[in-house]
């Protein structure tokens, strides 16, 4: 099985998530004219709420729906909404007898979103948010590893809200995700180290996540409140709800949920660099409100771990670098002791292994072949060179998976399931590989990915089992870094110096 099972998703991709024209009904949704003055659209909830018929509500000042006094206070604090569209806690408010809400204030387009949503429930925590934060950090600049900082991230988020389960999602590459850090009280199911296909969470949902950090479906079961008119009168267009907190949720994801089991759910952003690096997704067996103030702790405490995460990553990164520019130093200094380069690279074994960290290597130069530690045989090394420079135009190749670019090397996969290799001259065909072996991993999935989605009559459903699913991936190796690939990359121009500068003596000599 390839090793990256994935189906055909264009049209998971292209559902308009951020304007379903509807909202989850813990809330009510207003959008309001620029200047405050005037409703233009309200939820199909907004009037039991208002006390108000829609035509009534749609017809209205907003002062005489707030009142003169909150009415006066929000537009003072919505004058100051940023232009960039992130929403704001404005006030908390009263309608009538009603229950005290907060009021969140975003812009969007040429109007203004204003939701009403359940406030404060006076159960924070002894000693105010700030506190959380700040112990928070304390906390992370403990961890040692970015596994351990996940998991306490995890653990202070669902200690913060008291979800059941607190996972930390880490994207990889291909845009699976694996599960880093995780935290419950057993009433769900563990996912700790568990992989998820790309398609469970897709594209368009990724960005809309990067842009908009948090997200909370208080309750799976609920039933859409649409809003009236559907469309935006001032631009005639479906409003964005992108940074909208009420915004209805994608049906497909609805229907994944309650195949998991789960009645609600929140998930935060974890940016690192202005990427999308995972998400904190948190579930409960039942439905359950988090208020804007815990989401914003949970926002800050994810964008500690980011730049936890980034400072760890930057730091092995540069390491690595350091110590790949003092071997690559070492190397250049023994190709120009030597009598030719290719000496120079093979008598020193360990720098040219060292160097990417590779557990075989050969030079491939005029029809010489030399090989050091665990690689390919003679002739097969040979063979796979002569594929590179008939196949591979790039200067510097590199694989994890080579028998899936090259299926002659299944043969020796043990040993070389990893090339990295710098071509230098096509002229007189000269060559570095380096190899790592094969590592033979056992990938456990949340759910068969074959089965990630169900194509049933027209629209795409999500699995119905998240049972564990285990995959043995062969014929990979160790992915190589960037900084290794760059690395070779240097080495390959050094070497293509020597080798011009000797054509150059050469031909000096000739004439
Ligand atoms: C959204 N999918 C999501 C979200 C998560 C996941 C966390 C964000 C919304 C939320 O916080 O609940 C996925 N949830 C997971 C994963 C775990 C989890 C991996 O608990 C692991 C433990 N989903 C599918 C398929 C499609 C799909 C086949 O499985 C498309 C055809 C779509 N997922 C989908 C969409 C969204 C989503 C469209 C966006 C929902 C929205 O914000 O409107």
């Amino acid at each position: 099985m390839s090793r990256h099972p994935e189906p055909d998703l264009s049209s998971c991709e292209q559902e308009a998530i951020h304007a379903p024209g509807s909202i989850q009904p813990h809330g009510a949704l207003l959008v309001v004219s620029a200047t405050f003055l005037n409703v233009l659209q309200a939820s199909a909830n907004a009037p039991s709420l208002f006390g108000l018929s829609m035509p009534e509500l749609l017809g209205s000042e907003l002062s005489s729906v707030l009142g003169p006094e909150q009415f006066e206070a929000l537009r003072e604090l919505g004058a100051r909404l940023p232009a960039s569209g992130e929403p704001v806690l404005l006030r908390a408010v009263r309608i009538g007898s009603g229950p005290v809400l907060n009021a969140i204030g975003h812009r969007t387009g040429g109007a203004v979103v204003l939701e009403f949503e359940p406030g404060a429930d006076g159960t924070g925590p002894p000693g105010g948010l700030h506190s959380v934060v700040a112990a928070f950090i304390a906390k992370v600049q403990a961890a040692t590893t970015v596994a351990d900082l996940a998991q306490r991230a995890a653990t202070e988020v669902r200690a913060l809200t008291g979800f059941d389960r607190a996972l930390v999602y880490r994207f990889e590459p291909d845009g699976t995700g694996v599960v880093v850090g995780e935290d419950g009280n057993g009433r769900l199911p563990s996912y700790r180290g568990h992989r998820f296909p790309a398609s469970d969470i897709p594209k368009q949902a990724r960005e809309l996540y990067r842009r908009n950090r948090l997200r909370l479906i208080p309750d799976v079961a609920y039933v859409p409140a649409e809003l009236v008119p559907a469309l935006n009168p001032v631009t005639g267009e479906p409003v964005d709800l992108s940074h909208a907190a009420l915004r209805s949720v994608s049906p497909v994801h609805v229907e994944y949920m309650r195949n998991m089991g789960t009645a609600a759910s929140m998930s935060v952003s974890v940016l690192k660099d202005g990427e999308l690096w995972g998400l904190i997704s948190c579930h409960h067996h039942a439905p359950k409100v988090v208020p804007f103030e815990s989401r914003t702790t949970c926002d800050i405490l994810a964008q500690v771990l980011a730049l936890q995460v980034a400072a760890r990553e930057h730091a092995a990164d540069y390491e690595r670098r350091v110590e790949i520019q003092s071997v690559l130093t070492r190397l250049l200094a023994h190709m120009a002791r030597a009598d030719d380069y290719v000496s120079g690279l093979l008598a020193h074994p360990g720098d040219l292994l060292g160097f990417v960290r590779a557990a075989g290597a050969a030079v491939v130069s005029d029809g010489r072949t030399g090989l050091v530690g665990r690689t390919p045989g003679e002739e097969q090394v040979r063979h796979l060179a002569a594929w590179l420079f008939r196949e591979q135009k790039r200067e510097v190749y590199h694989t994890d998976a080579l028998s899936s670019a090259f299926p002659p090397a299944r043969e020796y996969a043990a040993d070389a399931s990893g090339l990295l290799a710098v071509s230098v001259s096509k002229l007189h065909p000269t060559a570095v590989l380096w190899f790592r072996p094969e590592v033979i991993e056992t990938v456990r999935w949340g759910g068969d990915p074959r089965k990630a989605v169900e194509p049933v009559t027209g629209r795409l459903h999500p699995r119905k089992s998240f049972e564990t699913w285990s995959q043995t991936v062969r014929e990979t190796a160790a992915p190589w870094l960037p900084s290794e690939v760059e690395g070779a990359g240097e080495l390959r121009n050094a070497v293509l110096g020597i080798v011009l500068r000797k054509a150059e003596e050469m031909a000096a000599l000739n004439v």
